[in-house]
């Protein structure tokens, strides 16, 4: 059977479910929030990878209610955590052309009664290549409810830069591949603390992605960074786990 068959029922038949991957503040050692990952329990190949169904998803326009799903899914979950805990939820492209993301995300955070502060949305400059005002739009849209708004995978593409001009984001996340050979090579180490320095004059917070070891992880306490995320700190949980954490630390 094809796997796009079986990924149009997956939201229905409850197959879909979301990890967690916590946040430390590196100011206060402390969780600062949650990124959303979500996970596919096919019925009879097992775990099935994001980095395989995604894709689909975007190719055949299923990504819009998955997507859907996703953000309300997060937002009811985060609800009921402590206050000061945010959750981050990525998204596609293609979920902020046309005119239907305003009003999903406006019904996900009164469905759930999250404050907007609360809620993160992770895009890729992939989704400011199209140009297209709906995407624009979409995104101010968000900023102007309190929602906010972060740079995922910074660094990747080829021309990060330009991004940062045409959006006002809040927080830029380096992306795992200048984090991770920070260990090895000065000049990443120099590419990181720039971007650090430029996130700062621009007036916002960075998050480091993929600190596997902590050597790593002092390195970017020294630097200035604001958050970092990886397997060195916690890997992505189910909701279970990461309440477990959450009130063990609190
Ligand atoms: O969790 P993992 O590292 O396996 O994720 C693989 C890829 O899938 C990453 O690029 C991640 O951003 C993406 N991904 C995970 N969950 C979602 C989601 O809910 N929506 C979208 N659009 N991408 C996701
Ligand atoms: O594209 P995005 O940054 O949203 O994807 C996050 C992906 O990175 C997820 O699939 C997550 O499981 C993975 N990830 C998170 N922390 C680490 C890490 O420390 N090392 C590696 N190799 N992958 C990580
Ligand atoms: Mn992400
Ligand atoms: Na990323």
């Amino acid at each position: 059977r094809e796997l796009i068959t079986d990924l149009r029922n997956a939201v229905g038949n409850g197959e879909l479910e979301l990890y967690f991957q916590p946040q430390y503040c590196l100011r206060s050692f402390s969780i600062s929030g949650f990124e959303a990952l979500v996970r596919w329990n096919h019925p009879t190949r097992g775990l099935v990878s994001p980095a395989d169904f995604i894709p689909l998803a975007e190719d055949t326009g299923l990504i819009n209610p998955l997507g859907e799903w996703v953000l309300q899914e997060a937002c009811r979950i985060a609800a009921d955590w402590p206050q000061h805990l945010r959750v981050a939820v990525n998204l596609s492209p293609r979920q902020l052309r046309g005119h239907a993301f305003g009003p999903v995300l406006i019904e996900s955070l009164a469905r759930s009664g999250l404050r907007a502060e609360r809620l993160e949305l992770e895009v890729t400059e992939g989704v400011l290549l199209t140009d297209s005002d709906d995407v624009l739009n979409a995104l101010h849209q968000a900023k102007s409810l309190g929602v906010k708004v972060s740079m995922d995978d910074f660094g990747t593409g080829y021309s990060s830069l330009s991004y940062l001009r045409r959006f006002p984001f809040n927080k830029i996340k380096i992306d795992q591949s200048f984090v991770r050979s920070m260990a090895y090579s000065d000049d990443s180490i120099s590419i990181v603390k720039a971007i650090i320095g430029l996130a700062q004059d621009l007036d916002m917070s960075t998050t480091a992605e993929g600190v596997e070891t902590k050597e790593l992880l002092d390195m970017l306490v020294e630097i200035g960074c604001t958050e970092a995320q990886g397997y060195y700190l916690g890997r992505p949980m189910p909701v279970a786990e990461a309440q477990e954490l959450i009130f063990s630390v609190d």
